[in-house]
């Protein structure tokens, strides 16, 4: 039997049902949601879209003329007061909306009330920056509360966002700011990293000596001068304490179109330039809204916690606009998860209580690493769900998360879903679906996924293919920033009329489905399509393995040979022995085909900044071949260690 009628994951039968309790108390708890939106997925989301405040109906839920959707045509509405005002309204106003705590140790805690006066305070402050409606804000700011009050302020004023992710470089910035022509810039003087201090001033000065669209610069001092020295341009610098200390506390919010940007938000893909993804405003806020409130489940007594970085769609969704437009109380955190200690996210979650946590699969498999003791010795009872995001998780670290997080008493809701999508596309209800590690289960209601062939057909379940979505949503891109062509071709050019995701997949017979990480990586092994994915799993699942990526090399017989990196868990060395133990190990467990070639030990994997294995430049180093883009990468040094170790090792 081959390897595509039998993925390895599918071996990994463990089931999960919610308990009686999540259950009945969940924010969806009737199964019967999934066919009443299948028969009317425009009605199923009308139904949430009525729940945000409109300052005018819509007059048209979606006009969709393939590839351009538009939903809620015709309405109006602003994204910060569905976040912030109608929550002061109602009866939220001394609620903590962000419970912010700094990398050294110091916190602070906005109220509904108090995020709506501070948010006035800088849509007031861009005004007199010379910001107007439609034009482009570049936001370059470390994870500080002023970076969620930016995003909020640049939404009612109607000027969109570019948030560029605080660790990226001056050429970076300098790209992003250009190819979205931004008018403003909000930065720091700098931001806390690991105990040191990144001088986001200096680094952004770099980029506007050569972007002649940026007029005007507000800089948040989050350091000081000692340790963060800066220059102020007269006539384009401005700190940000002094423009929101003249400004008023109250600003009319601009009634935004439904179909107005809300942000760009750059994505680099693998070659070329990054995509400036597109996302408006009614739908994007429809999207990000039902997801929160159904997958997360969010209630009123929730202390809520997503780790991403706002510079990420991530964040973007799941930190801002997803759980402020439910009311939610969100923990912010500025700095590395290893500062002062290894236990800083246990201690953090111990300290406020935190009752959902949000994550990426690398943090897990590092705190797996780590070492159990750290958790163990934290008071983590206060969770009752657990999200993961950014990756495949491996059924090993799953089951880790659900044992040594979890208590064994929660539920985790694994979701996928891309920059592209604005929100969760799949991911179970945790109250309605029982979850399977290293399955992100079934679509969200309102979503239809598909597993194609190379020709588009639907493949039966236990095929592996490509991940399609076949309905507009409404999170969805409206297209790429200054280059609508590019996105025809990117994402709706290889099957008519379908949604690419650039995503492998496989079904199962419960019609799960198991992500098998992007379609480049899927390795063709003597014929076998095999996904780097699934020898990942296996390899972790080796006592001796914290974390590990695969790759596929030329192979003359075979056409491709698996090559596995392998970094080890704390206690164990890497070893020749161990190396080909581990060899044994997949082979045995996923069949001789699957039994890699080369395994190389490393005390890194190189990712990017968002936590993803680029596997791209493992190929290129397992290859021989000069590397390809490395601008990406959170750790260049990882990449040329490993090319030196990978070239005196085959020598
Ligand atoms: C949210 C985000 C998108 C890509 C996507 C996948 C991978 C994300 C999962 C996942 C398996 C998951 N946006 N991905 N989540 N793969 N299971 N739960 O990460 O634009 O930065 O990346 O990330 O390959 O296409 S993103």
């Amino acid at each position: 039997m081959s390897i595509d009628d039998n993925p390895a994951l599918l071996s990994y039968t463990h089931r999960f049902p919610p308990s009686p309790e999540f259950g009945a108390a969940a924010n969806a708890s009737d199964p019967d949601i999934y066919d009443r939106a299948a028969a009317d997925p425009v009605a199923f989301w009308e139904e949430f879209a009525h729940e945000l405040d409109w300052m005018r109906p819509w007059d048209q839920a979606l006009q969709w003329d393939c590839p351009h959707a538009k939903w809620f045509l015709g309405g109006k509405l602003n994204a910060s007061v569905n976040c912030v005002d109608r929550h002061v309204e109602g009866k939220r106003a001394n609620k903590a909306a962000i419970i912010w705590e700094g990398e050294p140790g110091d916190t602070r805690t906005l109220t509904y009330s108090e995020l709506l006066a501070e948010v006035c305070k800088a849509a007031n402050a861009l005004k007199s920056m010379g910001v107007k409606r439609g034009d482009r804000v570049a936001i370059y700011l470390p994870m500080i509360p002023e970076l969620a009050i930016s995003l909020l302020a640049c939404a009612r004023i109607g000027a969109a966002h570019s948030v560029v992710f605080g660790g990226f470089s001056s050429e970076s910035l300098r790209d992003r700011i250009m190819d979205c022509g931004a008018t403003a810039l909000i930065t720091a003087d700098g931001g806390w990293r690991r105990g040191g201090v990144v001088q986001l001033k200096q680094i952004a000065d770099a980029a506007i000596a050569e972007t002649p669209s940026i007029a005007k610069v507000a800089v948040v001092q989050r350091i000081g001068a000692e340790k963060a020295p800066v220059q102020m341009v007269a006539g384009r610098d401005a700190w940000w304490h002094d423009l929101v200390a003249d400004a008023s506390p109250e600003c009319e919010p601009e009634a935004m179109d439904s179909e107005d940007t809300l942000f760009i938000l750059y994505t680099s893909g693998s070659t070329g330039k990054p995509k400036g993804i597109h996302h408006t405003t009614g739908g994007y806020l429809t999207g990000v809204y039902a997801t929160a409130k159904l997958v997360f489940d969010l209630k009123d007594s929730d202390v809520y916690w997503c780790t991403a970085d706002i510079g990420w769609v991530t964040g973007h969704s799941y930190i801002v606009y997803g759980p402020l437009a439910n009311g939610a109380t969100c923990v912010m955190y500025e700095g590395a998860p290893d500062t002062p200690a290894k236990d800083r996210f246990w201690r953090i979650i111990e300290k406020h209580k935190v009752t959902i946590f949000y994550t990426a699969p690398t943090a897990i498999r590092t705190f797996m690493k780590w070492g159990d003791h750290l958790p163990n010795a934290c008071d983590l009872t206060s969770l009752r769900l657990l999200g993961s995001v950014g990756e495949p998780i491996n059924p090993e670290a799953w089951l880790w998360y659900h044992e040594t997080i979890g208590g064994g008493r929660v539920p985790i809701v694994d979701t996928w879903w891309q920059t592209e999508t604005g929100h969760i596309m799949i991911a179970p209800l945790p109250g309605i679906l029982a979850t399977k590690p290293g399955s992100a289960t079934r679509p969200f209601p309102g979503i239809e996924a598909d597993v194609v062939d190379e020709q588009g057909n639907s493949l039966p379940a236990g095929r592996k293919g490509y991940l399609v979505l076949r309905k507009p949503w409404p999170g969805m891109l409206r297209s790429i920033w200054g280059d609508d062509e590019r996105y025809s071709q990117v994402y709706w050019s290889k099957f008519a009329g379908v949604y690419l995701t650039g995503d492998g997949a496989v079904r199962d017979s419960d019609g799960y489905l198991w992500l098998m990480g992007r379609v480049d990586d899927i390795m063709l092994v003597a014929g076998h399509n095999i996904s780097t994915m699934e020898l990942e799993s296996a390899l972790v699942e080796h006592p001796a393995v914290a974390e590990s990526a695969v790759i596929g090399k030329t192979h003359d017989i075979k056409g491709q040979s698996p090559v596995a990196f392998v970094t080890v868990r704390e206690g164990f060395t890497a070893s020749h022995e161990l190396g080909e133990e581990l060899k044994k190990f997949v082979g045995q467990k996923l069949g001789a085909v699957c039994r890699p070639d080369d395994i190389l030990f490393t005390a890194d994997l190189p990712k990017t900044r968002s936590g993803k294995i680029m596997r791209r430049l493992l190929r290129d180093i397992a290859e021989g071949r000069v590397l390809g883009d490395t601008t990406t990468l959170a750790d260049p040094a990882i990449v040329a260690g490993l090319r030196d170790k990978y070239a005196s090792d085959e020598g």
